[in-house]
């Protein structure tokens, strides 16, 4: 038996949508692109450390040695920037939005966290890239500009991420359904592992950084009470990486809720609306899971900034339900 390639894949699906143009399934193309270049400069991280250096400083060459997270927010950009399909990209690592000059007839802009969780790098922990691409608002023809970017994650085209761990995985939305891509190193293409992903209404485990606890909100509070009282239930497992991509990735594939609540150092939530929890949030949903704030729907957030953040409970639906309480 042969599996279906992301390209594949992706061909397939372009042809069952009579109103597609084939845009879209470019500019996911060359995410998925992008992602395999990260994956392969991720495999050396270790010898890129120890040989090269940090950020900021200069190779024996005279050149800029750079970390793997400006090194994958520049892969990224390239390959946005080549596709032809992308007007202009927002990142975690980039102050401004940036517009591509040579792409003003692209319809879409994408926003995303080059590689989440990265503080796992130096211990060979997984940790991913997340994306969020949106038809833009301004006229074709022109520059795009922040009101391409501010809108709400409900009116996301797509979105996914890519984990990198003990294998690399894509996963992605276009808001029907989301499939899981395995990367086969051998032949370098994602093929489709793990079609039409719903995540399990009965979630065994939470994923929270409980050294946080006294400066929870008490719904929090009492909710992380509740998943380790083994009185009257088994008690849930904790897991936490401290790596979304990955702390999410199992709990949709195996149920159960990520939580990052605000906190003393982080009043408003540590986590970006645009870049990690808008994404997350549509695909979610569309595995019959649910994101809030805690109080509205993530994917209602109207966006005043490009990197606002906000708490986040995302994850199996009756969990995230019992914590709102
Ligand atoms: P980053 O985008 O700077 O990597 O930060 C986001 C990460 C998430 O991947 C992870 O879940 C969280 O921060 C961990 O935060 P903490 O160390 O406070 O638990
Ligand atoms: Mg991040």
């Amino acid at each position: 038996m042969r599996f279906v390639t992301l390209d594949e894949f992706i061909a397939q699906t372009e042809q069952e949508l009579p109103e597609a143009t084939g845009e879209l399934s470019g500019l996911l193309r060359d995410i998925g692109l992008a992602s395999k270049i990260v994956n392969r400069d991720l495999s050396k991280a270790g010898l890129v450390d120890a040989i090269l250096g940090d950020a900021n400083t200069v190779n024996v060459q005279g050149e800029d040695v750079k970390k793997l997270d400006v090194i994958a927010n520049d892969i990224l950009k390239k390959c946005l920037q080549n596709s032809g399909e992308c007007c202009g990209i927002a990142s975690e690592e980039e102050e401004e939005f940036v517009a591509f000059k040579n792409r003003k007839k692209a319809k879409y802009v994408v926003l995303f966290d080059p590689l989440d969780g990265s503080s796992n790098i130096d211990v060979i922990a997984p940790v991913g890239t997340i994306f969020s691409v949106f038809k833009r608002k301004s006229p074709v023809g022109g520059l795009c500009t922040l009101e391409d970017f501010l809108q709400k994650g409900s009116e996301q085209v797509a979105a996914g991420y890519v984990i990198y761990g003990s294998s690399t995985m894509l996963v992605y939305t276009t808001g029907n359904g989301v499939n899981g891509f395995t990367l086969d190193p051998s032949i370098g293409e994602f093929c489709l592992s793990h079609p039409n992903i719903k995540t399990p209404e009965k979630a065994a485990s939470y994923s929270i950084n409980q050294g946080n606890y006294n400066s929870f909100p008490d719904n929090v509070k009492k909710f992380v009470d509740y998943c380790q009282d083994s009185t009257e239930k088994k008690a849930f497992s904790l897991r936490y990486i401290g790596s979304m991509v990955a702390d999410f990735h199992r709990n949709l594939l195996k149920g159960g809720i990520y939580i990052y609540p605000s906190t003393k150092s982080s009043p408003k939530g540590k986590l970006r609306l645009m870049y990690e929890c808008n994404p997350m949030a549509f695909l979610q949903e569309q595995a019959k899971g649910k994101a809030t704030n805690g109080k509205i729907r993530i994917l209602d957030i109207e966006p005043t900034a490009l990197h606002q953040r906000t708490a986040v409970y995302i994850g199996s639906e009756k969990m995230v339900e019992m914590l709102e309480g």
